[in-house]
């Protein structure tokens, strides 16, 4: 599967390459790992969305370097702003395409042209993702008291995740099990309130010192997921299930990661998801109607 794709533009002289990095970087691009040695060096810039466009009879007028923008007029005051020369910078105009474009003369053999399409989904992302603000929504934690040494580091790292990610204490319920058994129906009883965009569920549960291990696991899985899906409220799922104390130690932020914190940004995800899945809803029974 092709994973990226990378387009070395290959500038003719020092001056153009030294200029074209700065410009790139005035403007906010993202940086790559770039390379430098004995046979040359290279800036890589990371675009979020990138295009291969290969071209038969293409007007040689037009730049080969095209870097496509969401604000086109604000991007040329930049490029303006940062140019001491306006004499190589075209203003805005539209293309045979459907799109506005403005090219700037960098240096006697580089030019590069901005371009914005006329049509507000051009190269709109196919794939709806959640981002990772937890701001302005309440979040609830149900945590079990069963293996409290492990499930209070659980507890730690899923509080980290909370309000580094922009949530205040204020906004995160914590609710106290005596074990992995309750979580599923204290989940339901909070998720049937409508008052949480996510929760999250923390339990440990111990092969060797759980009596029906299987039939309990199980269960609590179960239980979590249909909640879930009964209520529509994500239950980001954050019960281990280990063979022995150490291994669960691990996973509690020892060796393999905190587990509660995982949980809880995957519940910071789906709430995100959730409102934007909401808002596309909302978006297309509006356009119906
Ligand atoms: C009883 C029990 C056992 C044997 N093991 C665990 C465990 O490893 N992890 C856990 O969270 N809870 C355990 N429990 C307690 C049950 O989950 C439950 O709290 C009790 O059976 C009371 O209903």
């Amino acid at each position: 599967m092709i994973k990226g794709i990378t387009t070395v533009a290959p500038v003719a002289s020092e001056e153009a390459y030294a200029r074209l990095t700065e410009l790139l970087q005035t403007l906010g691009f993202e940086p790559g790992k770039g390379w430098s040695d004995a046979t040359g060096k290279g800036s890589a810039f990371l675009a979020p969305l990138g295009n291969l466009e290969i071209a038969i009879g293409y007007p040689a007028s037009q730049p080969t370097l095209l870097i496509e923008v969401t604000q086109l007029d604000e991007i040329h005051a930049a490029v303006k702003a940062w140019a001491a020369d306006a004499d190589h910078l075209t203003q805005p105009a539209p293309t045979h395409w459907n799109s506005r474009l403005f090219k700037l003369q960098l240096t006697n053999d580089l030019s590069i042209g901005f371009w914005q399409s006329e049509n507000p989904l051009h190269n709109r992302p196919i794939a709806i993702e959640g981002d990772l603000s937890a701001a302005n929504k309440r979040f609830a934690i149900v945590v079990a008291r069963w293996n409290a040494v492990i499930t209070d580091r659980l507890l730690q790292g899923a509080l980290d995740a909370l309000t580094r990610s922009g949530c205040p204490m204020q906004s995160i319920d914590i609710i106290r099990v005596p074990g992995a058994w309750e979580i599923p129906s204290a989940a339901r009883t909070l998720a049937e309130t409508k008052q949480y965009k996510a929760l999250i569920t923390l339990g440990v549960l111990l092969r060797g010192e759980t009596a029906h291990y299987e039939a309990i696991y199980n269960e609590v899985a179960r239980g979590i997921g249909q909640s879930q899906q009964d209520t529509g409220i994500p239950h980001a799922f954050g019960v281990l299930t280990c063979e022995t104390l150490e291994q669960a130690l691990d996973r509690a932020g020892l060796k393999a990661g905190n587990k509660g914190f995982e949980a809880a940004i995957a519940a910071i995800e789906m709430a995100s998801i959730q409102e934007k899945l909401a808002t596309q809803q909302t978006e297309k029974v509006e356009a119906h109607s």
